[in-house]
């Protein structure tokens, strides 16, 4: 199996986030992916190569101008106005009652933010467009007929949209990926199943009136879990999309067997749609010790996950996302990796 990874990522190391009403110390760290990388260059599962750069435009395809200036400039703009070294991490926040948009740099991150998980730091834009281009060097790996691809993404993408960021994500690499499939000169059908403990939900949203990519999302229920509010099982598409989003939410405390019938289930939908590719937004925050996830599946389960999703046999790129258990971490990935090249 390809690896994509680049050390870019080091430059984006958010020192803190709002968690439970506390500013703590960041979970989303760089000691994650280079966790990761240590784990897969050990046991030698393959080729691990940096990636291409990309034009712009295919990031452009996804998310708004507005939006990727702002993500670029605005680490710079916030320090020049007296904002914090550290982040910025904005104190007012757009609700469905204020919205318009600002000019001045302390307002404009509560403009584009969801939450207070993820701070912007100077090598933030630039971590996540490599972020990005890692994930689309794997989905031009799927073009050129590779099998099976893992892009080591950090940071994550799920919970970004066309123009907001939160969750730690701020591009959303799956979406850029899959939508870039779709591009190219043959017409693609594209899944992407999120596997992550949270509910993608700035990917179901940027896929929501579309039907040449299926969303589909396993995760904790929104009812008592971020992003709380959307992820629900009664969305299902919009239009066009119409029945193109599926979401199964479970239980806190879920375990191994009711999540791999909950992964059966959504294997099923993504056969039925019988997909060019597959993309697997890949979260290991299901794991038992996750310190931010209440789901409780062993190291055990992450092998049986990947094999039952490489007997759909459609070429495959895994993008990486959440995954907080640190010492386990390498181990999780390296597991599911070899499930999917067991098959
Ligand atoms: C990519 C990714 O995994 N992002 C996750 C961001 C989650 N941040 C907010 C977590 C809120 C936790 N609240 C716990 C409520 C009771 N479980
Ligand atoms: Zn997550």
């Amino acid at each position: 199996m390809i690896v994509i990874f680049s050390s870019t990522h080091t430059i984006h190391a958010p020192p803190h986030e709002l968690l439970n009403g506390e500013l703590v110390k960041a979970h989303e760290t760089p000691d994650r992916a280079e966790i990761i990388h240590t784990a897969l260059v050990k046991t030698n599962l393959g080729p691990i190569i940096p990636p291409h750069i990309f034009d712009m435009s295919a990031i452009q395809a996804v998310h708004d101008t507005d939006y990727l200036r702002f993500l670029e400039h605005i680490y710079t703009q916030w320090v020049a106005e007296g904002g914090s070294p550290l982040a910025v991490l904005p104190d007012t926040i757009t609700t469905r009652h204020m919205h318009r948009r600002p000019t001045f740099p302390l307002a404009l991150p509560g403009y584009y933010a969801s939450d207070l998980s993820a701070p912007i730091v100077a090598g933030t834009y630039e971590a996540a467009v490599t972020s990005a281009h890692v994930a689309l060097t794997g989905a031009a790996l799927l073009i050129e007929g590779h099998q099976a691809v893992y892009a080591l993404c950090r940071p994550p993408g799920h919970h970004a949209n066309r123009d907001t960021y939160g969750g730690y994500s701020y591009l959303n690499n799956a979406a850029i990926a899959a939508n870039y499939l779709c591009s190219q000169q043959r017409p693609a059908q594209v899944v992407i199943l999120d596997i992550d403990y949270h509910h993608g939900n700035g990917t179901q949203q940027i896929f929501y009136e579309r039907d040449d990519v299926l969303t589909v999302s396993i995760h904790a229920d929104p009812a008592y879990e971020y992003p709380y509010f959307i992820g629900f099982d009664d969305e299902r598409g919009k239009g066009a999309g119409e029945g193109y989003n599926l979401n199964i939410s479970l239980a806190e405390g879920t375990t191994n067997i009711p999540y791999l019938e909950a992964l059966d289930y959504a294997l099923e939908a993504v056969a039925h749609f019988d997909p060019t590719y597959i993309i697997v937004a890949t979260g290991v925050d299901t794991f038992e010790a996750d310190p931010i996830g209440e789901f409780m599946l062993t190291s055990g389960v992450y092998p049986v996950i990947g094999q039952r999703i490489a007997a759909l046999r459609r070429p495959t790129l895994l993008v990486q996302e959440g995954g907080y258990a640190v010492d386990a971490l390498g181990n999780n990935v390296v597991g599911l990796l070899q499930g999917i090249i067991k098959q």
